[in-house]
């Protein structure tokens, strides 16, 4: 059977799920979306995800046209229907069509998208080995221009850096804010050890507050690491014991080298180790 996409309460094929061309959110990127993770059968902090959606939502003054349950509960049901039970599920709300003007108040109708898949991971060997990741000239988009906390279909601020980080041969890339600190990579939020102490940027670096980056910090609490949101350099990174990515499809995966520069010993080092491996008990249980 072919794979069954959500649209506003109706299953359809996946050749046959369409919305329309003067769509908002083909027009201008006007919309929004979140990429979860599926673990035998129960997604993975649902509720942060939808809560996350919603206020995207608010801050875009989006009215989303069902409430959370409903997602929540459609999300399952799409879940089911296509027998996934360890796969990704995109969730899209964009504005709908109206005219082909700016005015977001010519249209009245949000357009819910619900898609279950598979996920296509980073190989089994970059957990082992470690990525190797650049700095992106191009830099993290200014809190005040768009928001990066809202997580907006308009993503070729990121898609640039990732354009770089391919080019270089990398397949992520460290994006810095308007300040010249360190946000986070183009899909994943970063994170340094440095004396067995952890760091990350604070949410108000312009970066996405992003869900498997709080379950890191809270494992990381639980087991007696401390960790400090603050402001860090290249200097910071460039001068770690260790560094890591979180995000939902990556999880949390060792880098071992930025900018041609090993991190470190140049090796997964300890404590992200430690840190993936309980993230791993904690989604597989
Ligand atoms: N920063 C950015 C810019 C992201 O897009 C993260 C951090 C990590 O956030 P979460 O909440 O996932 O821990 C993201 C998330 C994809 C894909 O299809 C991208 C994300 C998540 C899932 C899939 O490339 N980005």
């Amino acid at each position: 059977m072919a794979l069954q996409i959500w649209i506003n309460g109706e299953f359809f094929s996946k050749e046959d799920a369409k919305i329309s061309v003067y769509d908002r959110g083909l027009l201008y990127g006007d919309g929004i979306f979140e990429g979860m993770r599926c673990y035998n059968g129960k997604v993975f902090r649902m509720e942060e995800h939808l809560k996350r959606l919603w206020e995207s939502a608010r801050s875009i003054l989006l009215p989303i046209p069902i409430d959370i349950q409903s997602m929540a509960k459609a999300v399952n049901e799409t879940l089911s229907t296509n027998k996934i039970t360890d796969g990704y599920i995109r969730l899209i709300v964009t504005r709908g069509s109206g005219s082909l003007g700016l005015d977001p108040f010519e249209t009245s109708n949000p357009q819910v998208i619900i898609i279950a898949d598979h996920i296509a991971l980073y190989p089994k060997e970059l957990y082992e080995k470690g990525l190797e990741i650049i700095t992106a000239a191009t830099i993290r988009n200014h809190s005040a221009a768009l928001n990066p906390r809202i997580k907006s279909l308009n993503y070729l601020n990121n898609i640039m850096a990732k354009i770089e980080g391919l080019k270089a041969g990398c397949q992520e890339a460290l994006m810095l804010n308007h300040k010249g600190d360190i946000a986070e990579c183009t899909g994943d939020n970063i994170f340094l050890v440095k004396e067995g102490h952890l760091y990350t940027p604070p949410a108000d670096a312009g970066i996405l507050d992003g869900i498997t980056r709080k379950a890191a910090i809270e494992i990381a609490n639980e087991v007696g690491i401390e960790v400090s949101e603050i402001a860090l350099t290249r200097h910071d990174v460039f001068t770690a014991d260790e560094c890591f990515l979180t995000g939902s499809a990556a999880e949390i995966i060792p880098v071992v080298k930025v900018d041609d520069r090993p991190i470190g010993t140049g090796k997964p080092g300890p404590i992200t180790q430690q840190l993936l491996s309980k993230f791993q008990e904690l989604t597989r249980s």
